[in-house]
This record gives structure tokens, C-alpha cells and sequence, in this order.
């Protein structure tokens, strides 16, 4: 049976991957079934990138290396996350675009390709993981690897109008075509792609392209939620004792994830419904990330603004109506956390699929189910439609949405919880990762029929 080679931007260490998350959880599981290697970035900066770092977990060979600072700067920081990520979040007005860090952008890609070049087999099956890896193929095209290679980005892909306010749109998603298989998370992803190539791609040059929308193992999500629920309390012993309600988010601290519009839309609530007043507590769980970008530092700041202002609107000596908290937990403790939420609360401004929307539903108790916000910009909404589905830029929705779900009866909340479930156990990561090899082989066999 042919190995399987992820490539990706950060490579999960064997020692991290003992309790790894939902998705790094998925890539391992199709990397044990076949065995190979997983190859990319250890997370080091330094000088000396020569060697690469070699660590082995049964079947799985972990290959890494680090960048130069230059490398880092450019390529990461400067291109796929000053450029790329904002781009295809829609923040245009976040992007800095530079032809030199795009051209590190690249060298980047193509040093990856000449170190992993040597390390694979005739049919390894090569699987590259998201925007940082964009022109990869490309790069192991010009050094004749003929391998079946697929794509999946897991960001959304923005429509043609916003796609072409990067200055070498052409170039960069020409490369695309070097992929046997590009995927995607949503149908509208994979149309505003086919936009682009249509407009502005090479005749004949368009890649195959899918649909794989990502998912969780919901039972074993469910199982975990179960056996961590007592482990740590989301209220503490005076809030509990109000019988207060938890409204519950947990997001990557980024622009994309509709932070402020959220705090905001939460103050509205309790500008509008008194009632909720001491009966409710809203928790954000924000784990910083990409602290070197500066523009995290300024959401950071304005948040912490905006807590202070809530807090001291509305709280009391015994009411503390928002608690934003900056720390990382394990994922145990969050599954856990989920479970005790009446309100798990989901409203990036735009977002490829949001794993905690699915993650939140499948740690809900059948019995007793918390009532998911969703908004209707996460790929995540195509799927739970059963979510209260909302508007993130509209306040007026979002604590409408918020008032009714803290209000909404048993019975309803059983039943959109039971639509929810039918819904991951549709998509779960297996069937995302085996849907998108096996086409991966189909497109591959297509591809070299016509060659
Ligand atoms: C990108 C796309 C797409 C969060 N805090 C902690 C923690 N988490 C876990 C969550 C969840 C994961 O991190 C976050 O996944 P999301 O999907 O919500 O968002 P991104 O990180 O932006 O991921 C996204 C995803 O790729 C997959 O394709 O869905 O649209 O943007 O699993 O539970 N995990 C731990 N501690 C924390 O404090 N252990």
C-alpha cells in the first residue's frame, strides 16, 4: 500500500501528539492506517537550517526543519499571514502586500520541496495542508516528482473581486493547477475558486477540485465531554448557587473569529433584556496566538477595553457578567467546559468550517442539550442549520439570538440537538480524510489517462 505524506505548515512532535487536537488527531489517524511521514516546520527560528530533525512514532516518521529568521519574516509572518490570511478572511484593509516577501513566500516552498524530495517513493501519496503551502506543488513539479499530489484549504477562498486585490492572484493560484486534487470545505469555496479560474486561469489548467467539508469523531467528542465534565467548573460556586446560565466561546484570539462584534452584541443583551441580568454569565476562552503579528497585540487591547466597560456597566459586587481569559486549556478540560454551557456561542465573521461549533454540539448531553449560535458566515453553517444561524455584523440579531436561546424549552433544544448530531455523524474526519485521498487516487489516474 503506498505511504502517506502530509505536508503542512507546523508538524505536530510525537510528544504533543500523545493528546493531540481534532484535526492534527485526523491527519494521524490516515497517516497510522497506510504509514509515512509528516514533514514541515519544527516552529524553530534560528540560523542553521540545514539539517533536518528526524523523530519516529510507529509507522509515522515526523521530519522537520526550521526557518531562517528571514524565512520566518517572510514567508510566514509577512506573506501567508499578513497577505494570505487576511485576504481570504475578507480584510483586505489588514493586508500588506510586498512582491519581495512573496517571492520568500516561495523559496520557502521550494526549500521545502528539495528537502523532501529525496525522502520520498514512487507512489507516495503526497497531501498538502492549507494557504502556507500554496505553490508546493509546483515546486516538486520542476523537480520531476510525479507523485499523486492533493490540496485541501482549509480557510475560506474569497470571491473573485477580493481574490484579485492580491497583487499576484494570477501566478499564486495558477499553481493550484499542479495539484491532482485542490479541496475544499464548502461548495461556495470551491465556486469562488472555479470563478477565479474561469476568469483569469490558463485554459485547460484547472485542477479537479472537491468538496470535503472537515469534521470531529463526534462519539468520541461526546464520550470525552462526558468523562470531563466535573474536572473544572465554567461557573464558579456563587454563580452556581444564582443558578446562572454559562454563554460559552472558545476561539483562537483573531480578527477572523467576530471577537468584538460578539462582545458588543453580548452588552446589547443586556441593554435590552434586563431580565438576563445576574442570571447569566458570558465566558470567552481566547488562547493567544501569532503574537509576533502586530495587528493581534491591538485586538487584544481593544477586548480588554471592551471587558472593562461591560463589567463596569453591568456587574456587581456578586455578578461579574464577563470573564474573558486569555489562557489555553487542554482539550479534556475544554470538552468538558462545553458540556456545562447553556449557550455555546460561534459567530466568526467569516471561517472556513469552526471545529468548536461541531465540538460544542457533540459534547452536549442528549438529555439536557445547550442551544448553539452559529454564524452564518462559518463554513460550519452549511451543515447545522439546526443552529440558531446569525448575522454576526447585525447586534440586533446576535442578542435576539442570545435572548432566545437562554429562554428556549427543553423540547426544542432536544431537537435541533438531535438534527445537529445527525449532521456530524455525516461528515466526521475519517470520512473527510478517506473521501479525499480516494478521489485524490481517481484524479491522479484521470490526470495521467490524459497525459
Ligand atoms: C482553521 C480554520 C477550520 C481552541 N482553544 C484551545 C483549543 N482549541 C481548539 C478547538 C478546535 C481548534 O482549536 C480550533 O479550530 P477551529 O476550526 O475552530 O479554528 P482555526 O484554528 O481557525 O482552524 C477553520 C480549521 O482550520 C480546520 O480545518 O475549521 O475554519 O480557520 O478544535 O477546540 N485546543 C486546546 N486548548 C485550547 O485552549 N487544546
Amino acid at each position: 500500500m503506498s505511504r502517506l505524506i502530509i505536508v503542512s505548515n507546523r508538524v505536530m512532535a510525537p510528544s504533543a501528539a500523545a493528546c493531540p487536537g481534532g484535526l492534527a488527531s485526523g491527519l494521524l489517524d490516515a497517516l497510522h492506517q497506510v504509514g509515512g511521514i509528516w514533514f514541515g516546520w519544527n516552529g524553530k527560528v534560528d540560523e542553521s537550517t540545514a539539517a533536518l530533525e528526524r523523530q519516529h512514532a510507529g509507522n509515522i516518521t515526523f521530519v522537520t526543519t526550521s526557518f531562517t529568521p528571514r524565512q520566518y519574516q517572510q514567508y510566514y509572518c509577512r506573506f501567508a499571514n499578513g497577505v494570505l490570511w487576511p485576504s481570504f478572511h475578507y480584510r483586505t484593509d489588514l493586508a500588506h502586500y510586498d512582491r519581495q516577501d512573496y517571492e520568500g513566500y516561495r523559496r520557502v516552498n521550494e526549500m521545502l520541496a528539495l528537502k523532501l524530495k529525496p525522502l520520498l517513493q514512487d507512489d507516495d501519496v503526497l497531501w498538502v495542508q492549507d494557504y502556507h503551502l500554496i505553490p508546493f506543488a509546483t515546486a516538486c513539479r520542476q523537480l520531476g516528482v510525479h507523485n499523486r499530489i492533493g490540496f485541501f484549504l482549509h480557510i475560506p477562498f474569497p470571491c473573485v473581486e477580493v481574490a484579485r486585490t492580491i497583487p499576484m492572484h494570477q501566478a499564486l493560484f495558477g499553481c493550484l493547477a499542479d495539484y491532482d486534487l485542490v479541496g475544499f470545505q464548502t461548495a461556495s469555496d470551491q465556486q469562488a475558486f472555479l470563478d477565479h479560474a474561469r476568469r483569469f486561469g490558463s485554459p485547460g489548467a484547472t485542477p479537479t477540485t472537491g468538496v470535503y467539508p472537515i469534521g470531529i469523531q463526534p462519539q468520541a467528542f461526546t464520550k470525552m465531554a462526558e468523562a470531563h465534565v466535573a474536572e473544572r467548573s465554567l461557573l464558579n460556586s456563587a454563580d452556581r448557587h444564582h443558578g446562572r446560565q454559562a454563554i460559552l466561546g472558545i476561539d483562537r484570539l483573531d480578527y477572523s473569529k467576530g471577537l468584538h462584534e460578539r462582545f458588543q452584541a453580548y452588552e446589547q443583551l443586556l441593554d435590552r433584556y434586563p431580565k438576563h441580568h445576574r442570571r447569566v454569565q458570558f465566558i470567552q476562552i481566547a488562547p493567544i496566538t501569532r503574537q509576533d503579528i502586530d495587528y493581534y497585540r491591538h485586538i487584544h487591547e481593544r477586548l480588554n477595553t471592551l471587558t472593562g466597560r461591560i463589567n463596569g456597566r453591568f456587574g456587581d459586587l456578586d455578578w461579574l457578567p464577563l470573564r474573558y481569559i486569555n489562557q489555553g486549556y487542554t482539550r479534556d478540560s475544554l470538552a468538558g467546559l462545553m458540556r456545562q454551557a447553556r449557550v455555546g456561542f460561534v459567530t466568526p465573521l467569516r471561517d472556513g468550517m469552526n471545529l468548536v461549533a461541531k465540538e460544542y454540539v457533540a459534547a452536549q448531553s442528549e438529555q439536557d442539550p445547550g442551544v448553539l449560535i452559529l454564524s452564518s458566515f462559518a463554513g460550519a453553517a452549511h451543515e447545522l442549520s439546526a443552529a440558531l444561524i446569525v448575522n454576526p455584523y447585525d447586534r440586533s440579531d446576535v442578542s435576539a439570538a442570545l435572548n432566545r436561546a437562554l429562554t428556549m424549552p427543553l423540547e426544542e433544544r432536544q431537537e435541533r440537538h438531535r438534527a445537529m448530531m445527525v449532521a456530524l455523524n455525516r461528515t466526521t474526519i475519517d470520512r473527510w480524510h478517506s473521501r479525499f485521498l480516494s478521489d485524490l487516487n481517481i484524479a491522479h489516474l484521470a490526470h495521467a489517462n490524459m497525459r
